[in-house]
């Protein structure tokens, strides 16, 4: 068996010349602004959402402001901005950004194509103005799903394709530099954090041939005319094709920073190196043929490989749980290195005065109830209890909603510092800002859960003037509602300090460093097929070509494209 050496001997990052990665951080402030600018509109919406299902409608009203034809007019307007917005915007924007930064800091060098970078940014831009301009003129309330017969504007998917092929063209400049690293470092284990954001963006290639494929083929010759109709079955499961993969393309950007960044935060070391690397692989293979879970109710689809897909998302159960107790070794090390006595003593040792820190441990914890609510989503029959109900919501906003954007929340709270070379404006507001979060998810998560359990209240629906919802429903949409204002009180916290950190006159005495954990056991080898993309990447196609093959060639024999497509105002 190969092996590789345990240290990387590349030149540690901080030891560069100042000024070695300008270019890269100029690109990365870019995508991280506009990430936040895009959560900032998006979230707006949230809290109306709330409102609206406690019958305070401010859809009439805000269709009064705005420009020409550029305003939001109905809930479903509205839900479809903070759809598109939060979970693809906000997540591409930042996750790019956020590599842009990590990824040649932990090679050592910096990018080897910047232009390449730049077109990326380029190209996710005018992406993101196509699809949003039919967004705010009401001519894409599609959703962020855009399911199939319901019809949006060219230009929406257009914009929809162009962010993810700037998406593809960052993830390409990153493999051009990585080649060149181990090139010029034969033999050497490739550092972690590298390693992991670069197993993100293959994964992410290869799922989002999914959507790609529905856009181009199924979506936009239907929506020119060029065909009479599509076929929803089929444009739905090449969409979950990606769309399962796309929530783990948002989550492993955070993991990178639960095992890489955040151990050295805590004052602690990574507890395995090996087994974050293995759990990185595992969730390259596993992480697409799983899509079926999201259409257990769909008629269409064979039972017997919704049952495989069934058994392959518990198998997504296994890098997850290795995560949980990884992470928590890793930061136990760190509070008993910081003076934790006894079983549980070590936790309030934790640095719980830095929001950075803070706000990841807290998106951590509520991971806990969002993996345990997914692991209720996979099983085949308590899925029709759920399906299509509001707990869906409560699940994704415990994982994407938490685990994702209150970790990036706590990445931005040293990578805005580190790339503006500016003190982050207010800890005490940051860390208000994290807690706040984590109290309104509280709240809003738990009461849809049991509002779509308990009382099947639907998903995606204006509660507010629904004539079937019941008084009994109403003590938990108030509780969501005040969730929801929490929330948007400790999003205007975050977006008030990022602002006021950027516009700050003040310079850092000490600028912000990318944390990088060191391994707890430097002397353990690497095996070398953890650091051998040959067997992982032929496995993930095997297991792809398996687990969808037969279900899409059957699919595709028997394509029906009659739906003629309907148009929501
Ligand atoms: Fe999900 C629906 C199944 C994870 C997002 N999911 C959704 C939708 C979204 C979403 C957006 O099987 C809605 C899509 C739509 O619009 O229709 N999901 C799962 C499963 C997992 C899972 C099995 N989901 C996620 C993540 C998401 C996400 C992550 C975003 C980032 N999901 C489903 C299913 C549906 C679904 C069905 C379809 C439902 C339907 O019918 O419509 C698993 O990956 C979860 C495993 C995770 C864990 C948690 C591990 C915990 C860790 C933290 C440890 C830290 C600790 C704290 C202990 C088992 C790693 C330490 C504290 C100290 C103080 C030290």
């Amino acid at each position: 068996m190969t092996k590789r050496k345990a240290q990387a001997v590349t030149p540690a990052a901080a030891a560069l010349p100042p000024g070695t990665f300008k270019r890269e951080d100029r690109l990365a402030a870019w995508f991280i602004t506009i990430a936040m600018v895009a959560l900032f509109i998006g979230g707006s919406m949230g809290p109306l959402q709330k409102l609206e299902h406690v019958g305070i409608n401010w859809y009439p009203a805000l269709a009064k402001i705005g420009i020409g034809s550029v305003r939001i007019q109905s809930y479903y307007q509205g839900l479809t901005a903070h759809g598109v917005l939060n979970a693809l915007v906000w997540t591409t924007f930042f996750i790019v950004g956020f590599f842009n930064y990590a990824i040649p800091r932990s090679l050592g060098r910096p990018l080897s194509r910047p232009r390449v970078n730049l077109l990326a940014l380029v190209l996710m831009i005018v992406g993101l103005v196509m699809a949003a301009i039919p967004i705010l003129t009401n001519l894409a309330s599609v959703l962020y799903t855009f399911y199939p017969p319901m019809k949006a504007s060219v230009f929406f998917y257009l914009g929809l394709v162009l962010v993810v092929v700037g998406s593809w063209v960052a993830g390409l400049s990153y493999y051009m530099t990585y080649w060149q690293w181990r090139k010029d470092n034969p033999g050497q284990k490739t550092p972690f954090i590298a390693l992991a954001g670069i197993i993100t963006m293959v994964m992410w290639q290869i799922a989002t041939l999914g959507v790609a494929t529905e856009i181009l083929v199924l979506i936009i010759p239907w929506v020119l005319g060029w065909t009479e109709g599509t076929d929803p079955q089929l444009a739905r499961t090449f969409f979950w094709f990606t769309g399962h993969p796309l929530v783990y393309f948002w989550l492993l950007p955070a993991y990178v920073s639960w095992y890489g960044m955040l151990p050295k935060q805590a004052g602690g070391k990574m507890f395995s190196e090996q087994l974050a690397r293995l759990v990185f692989w595992l969730f390259l293979v596993l992480s697409i043929p799983v899509g079926l879970h999201h259409q257990f109710v769909d008629p269409g689809v064979p039972a017997g490989w919704k049952a495989i897909h069934a058994v392959l998302t518990y198998s997504l159960f296994l890098p997850s749980m290795a995560t949980a107790f990884t992470v928590v070794a890793s930061l136990e090390v760190a509070g008993r290195a910081r003076g934790g006595k006894g079983l549980l003593g070590w936790i309030t040792k934790l640095p719980w005065g830095n929001p950075s820190y803070t706000a990841q441990n807290l998106a951590m914890i509520l991971f806990v109830f969002g993996g345990i609510g997914g692991l209720t989503n996979a099983s085949y029959n308590l899925n029709l209890a759920i399906h299509n109900t509001i707990w869906v919501p409560g699940h994704f906003h415990l994982t994407v909603g938490s685990a994702v954007t209150l970790t990036f929340f706590g990445i931005a709270y040293w990578l805005v510092p580190a790339l503006t070379g500016k003190p982050l404006a207010s800890r005490r507001a940051a860390l208000a800002q994290a807690w706040t979060w984590f109290i309104g998810m509280l709240l809003m998560s738990n009461a849809l859960h049991i509002l779509g359990l308990n009382f099947g209240a639907p998903r995606r629906t204006a509660l507010g003037t629904a004539p079937y919802v019941d008084p009994a429903w109403n003590p938990l949409q108030i509780e969501a509602a005040i969730g929801g204002i929490v929330l948007g009180i400790s999003g205007l916290l975050f977006f008030g300090n990022m602002l006021a950190t950027a516009l700050s006159r003040k310079r850092a005495e000490v600028r912000e460093e990318m944390p990088v954990a060191e391994p707890l056991h430097p002397e353990y080898v690497t095996p070398g097929w953890l650091d051998n993309w040959r067997p992982w990447v032929i496995a993930t196609i095997l297991l792809i070509l398996v687990a969808y093959g037969p279900v899409l060639v059957g699919m595709i024999a028997n394509i029906n494209l009659n739906a003629p497509g309907v148009q929501i105002r």
